[in-house]
């Protein structure tokens, strides 16, 4: 049994300290999985690939994009699932760009840690274990990618970092957890319904990592609009994370109602839950106003993944129908 892992930084990664420059991603692959008590008692064999060691933040759609390809690959010449270590601030984003493209019915698992390898308690360790007994798993088949830390698994659709610190800082609020690694076994006890893979743009992105550049533009109190003006000229897509169930300021409307002529602009909610409305508020600014200046309706996809989602289809080259039918099943 094969489990392909692919190592890409993030606090999992680190070394140094005190009274050196601060911790950086150092540590390979092969040093991460040799800190794991237990997993070659597994019985399944890791074959690890250090792509890079880099901070989440500085992971792109291109490079994740390749990611997925070689698991891919992996999965195709015999693997039984791909594990990706990387940071945990952009893991929600990734893990569901992932999702969207992945083919198989192979589990792809992101994992990471909150407490790094210097720390007491160290989370890493534990899940990498997780990580690698869900891609081995059975019970880990046609859940799509998945996430896995504090012994809990997510679905990449549903997952958000839910605390800057916290080692149970991944949640699901809408939908909660599919499952848990309980004394070692994979307990599933939801599974996520499933789409067609999208068309991977990872060819073109990687020529042209600008194309496609979608904005994400959160409204507050008192929002002027003076920054919205800016994204005309600069970015080919917009998402709005309103109010509540989808709502901005009424200066706002005609802006937005006039960027939705020129470019896909989706309306999201900024609360971190639930979905935006389509049918309930009349007032301008308001969810049925907006979506009748032509935006399109995230539905219950949280403002990040709307941007992921947007620029996978708008770099693949979709048009307004398409992008409008791929929120409608994806939102
Ligand atoms: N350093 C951050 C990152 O690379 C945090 C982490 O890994 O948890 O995303």
């Amino acid at each position: 049994m094969n489990v392909a892992l692919f190592a890409l930084g993030g606090t999992i990664s680190v070394s140094g300290g005190p009274g050196h420059d601060g911790l950086v991603p150092r540590l390979t692959g092969a040093d991460i999985t040799a800190a794991v008590p237990g997993v070659t008692e597994l019985g399944v064999k890791l074959d690890v690939r250090d792509t890079q060691a880099v901070p989440s933040a500085n992971l792109t759609f291109a490079e994740m994009l390749d990611v997925v390809a070689a698991a891919s690959t992996a999965v195709r010449n015999g693997a039984i699932g791909a594990v990706v270590t990387q940071g945990t601030d952009t893991l929600e984003e990734t893990a569901f760009l992932a999702d969207l493209v992945w083919p198989h019915e192979e589990p792809l698992v992101f994992t990471g840690a909150m407490r790094n390898p210097t720390l007491a308690g160290a989370d890493g360790p534990a899940n990498v274990l997780a990580a690698v007994r869900v891609a081995a798993s059975d019970h880990g088949r046609s859940l799509g990618a998945l996430v896995v830390l504090n012994d809990e698994i997510h679905a990449a659709r549903w997952v958000r970092k839910a605390h800057s610190t916290s080692t149970a800082t991944f949640a699901s609020p809408n939908a909660g957890p599919l499952g848990q690694v309980v004394e070692g076994r994979v307990r599933v006890l939801a599974m996520p319904r499933r789409h067609e893979p999208l068309p991977s743009p990872a060819g073109r992105l990687a020529e042209r990592p600008d194309a496609a550049r979608v904005a994400l533009h959160v409204v507050a109190l008192d929002d002027d609009g003076a920054l919205l003006r800016a994204v005309a000229d600069t970015c080919d897509g917009l998402v709005v994370a309103g109010f509540g169930v989808g709502h901005v300021p009424s200066a706002l409307a005609p802006e937005l109602g006039a960027l939705a002529e020129h470019m896909p602009v989706v309306l999201t909610s900024r609360t971190g839950s639930g979905s935006v409305l389509r049918n309930t508020y009349g007032a301008v600014g308001s969810e049925r106003d907006l979506l009748r200046r032509g935006l399109v309706n995230g539905g219950l996809l949280d403002p990040y993944k709307a941007r992921v989602l947007l620029r996978l289809l708008l770099a693949s080259g979709a048009g307004r129908e398409e992008i409008s039918a791929a929120f409608a099943r994806h939102g």
